[in-house]
């Protein structure tokens, strides 16, 4: 009897959080869905609001044993709730004192950054940091040891609040090339690489945690992008992993990783696709407008979709009006024609295929960019969208290096400008070095994998600024579609 009762309340409890699995303030009760103490996990513990921000146990529907997170935790002296929602704002890591007789006194509160549905929204930070410095010398040094490599060139990173206290946190994810001359660059040897979180100390400091990890951290596998969103839709942000697996014929792919949140915000890979595919390229949005985020892929395979069911369980798909994916290395995923459904906009050997910006919803219909003659046989590392001149019209700002013949030789970034009938109006090439083919340890400058788009002087004017401030080009608008080069 008592076992069935069990049984039973897991059931309901189970059900109970995948109704309403976040804790909510209706301005006189906190309701929580479930709270952990010591061994067991009380569910839908309600709190109620008394004078001078102090709180008295109203009820719950009571407890049963089980090692599952929970949303919130006490601990004898104090009551943590991680998030808690009121009409439309998010608090996050609120501390609740223990007073007696079940009552309880504010301590403290964060407010979280909200994560955007879309990848692309969700790469702006106020961050800019180099790279190579920002790594702990210690960690990279022994993840280096072990792999016989520097690992010192990534192109997976994220800026994301995953502790939710108020500042982007980073993860990266590096590249195993061996010893980088790719004599030992075989697949015999090729190994997968942990993946690295930093949390923000609120000082400009990033301090390596294993502690948001469930288990040791997740491997990845040539990670070629990374975006985040919050796929699970429990505020916490996760982490999707594009990964190319062994760059090397016979190009034998890797199952893409997702790093997703539970509800205690520790992080668990997760495959969503049993299938191995070279993945060089994704990004996220709500493609289908269901109020979640789905994700965007480029693979050997196709241009495939990966569709949300809300929860952070996904089906994938082809967008078939890619066909053949040859030539398209990344996209991302934004609105450019204002229509508020969300386009696809493929780039990559621009020689092989030109970018193409496809239509939501229906992605049947497209338009190609033209580049300038001096990137048409270059490889397009990065576009981004932004209304630099304040015209009200937002250009794509690329980035682009050597293709066929001059592989990942040069740095270039060029404006590509759109009339209000999205009809291209001009390109302008804002910076070239041809010089930039810098070895993998980064002693020397080398192509540009990503760009930021941030108003780095504070003038009101958005400048262009190379991602990892380590050879930290930048371009300062001046307005007038002029721009002045420094390094920082
Ligand atoms: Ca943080
Ligand atoms: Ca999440
Ligand atoms: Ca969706
Ligand atoms: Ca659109």
């Amino acid at each position: 009897m008592k076992k069935q009762f069990l049984i039973l309340s897991l059931l309901l409890t189970t059900d109970v959080h995948a109704q309403n699995d976040i804790s909510t303030f209706d301005g006189t009760f906190v309701n929580i869905p479930s709270v952990k103490v010591g061994e067991d996990v009380y569910s839908n513990v309600s709190l109620e609001l008394l004078e001078d921000l102090k709180f008295k146990v109203n009820g719950s529907d009571g407890a049963i044993k089980t090692s599952d997170p929970a949303l919130a935790e006490f601990s004898g002296n104090e009551l943590l709730i991680r998030t808690l929602k009121h009409q439309e704002l998010i608090y996050s890591n609120l501390i609740l004192k223990y007073e007696d007789e079940l009552e309880f006194s504010f301590v403290s509160a964060d407010v979280p950054l909200m994560t955007s549905s879309s990848s692309f929204e969700n790469r702006k930070t106020d961050i800019w940091i180099d790279y190579v410095s920002v790594r702990d010398k210690g960690i990279s040094e022994e993840i280096s040891k072990d792999y016989e490599s520097c690992i010192c060139e990534y192109y997976g990173v994220v800026y994301a609040d995953f502790d939710l206290d108020g500042d982007d946190d980073l993860l990266v994810s590096t590249v195993w090339w061996g010893k980088g001359n790719l004599s030992d660059y075989t697949l015999e040897n090729y190994r997968s690489v942990p993946v690295e979180m930093y949390l923000n100390d609120g000082l400009g400091n990033f301090i390596y945690t294993e502690d948001l990890l469930v288990g040791a951290p997740p491997l990845a596998s040539n990670t070629r992008k990374a975006i985040t969103a919050d796929f699970n839709g429990d505020i916490f942000p996760d982490i999707f992993l594009a990964e190319t697996g062994f760059d090397g014929s016979p190009f034998p792919g890797a199952t893409p990783t997702l790093i997703i949140s539970n509800r205690e915000g520790r992080y668990q890979a997760k495959e969503i696709d049993e299938q191995a595919h070279f993945m060089h390229g994704a990004a996220s949005g709500d493609i289908d407008s269901d109020g979640d985020s789905d994700i965007v892929a480029v693979s050997f395979d196709g241009i495939l979709l990966y569709e949300n069911n809300g929860i952070g369980e996904f089906s994938k798909s082809k967008i078939n009006y890619f066909g053949s994916p040859s030539g398209i290395f990344n996209l991302e995923v934004f609105d450019f024609n204002n229509d508020s459904h969300l386009d696809i906009i493929t780039t990559g050997h621009y020689w092989e295929r030109k970018t193409e910006i496809v239509f939501g919803p229906g992605f049947i219909t497209g338009i190609e960019v033209e580049n300038s003659d001096m990137t048409k046989d270059h490889v397009v590392n990065d576009i981004q969208f932004a209304d630099l001149d304040a015209d009200g019209i937002k250009e794509i700002i690329q980035s682009t290096t050597g293709g066929e013949g001059n592989w990942y030789g040069g740095a270039y970034i060029e404006i590509i400008y759109f009339d209000e009938n999205l009809e291209q109006s001009g390109n302008q090439i804002v910076y070239q070095d041809p010089n930039r083919k810098g070895p993998i340890d980064r002693t020397f400058p080398k192509w540009i994998p990503w760009l930021k788009i941030a108003d780095v002087n504070s003038d009101g004017k958005l400048d262009i600024l190379e991602d990892d401030r380590h050879d930290g080009t930048t371009l300062i608008n001046n307005g007038d579609r002029n721009f002045a080069l420094s390094f920082e």
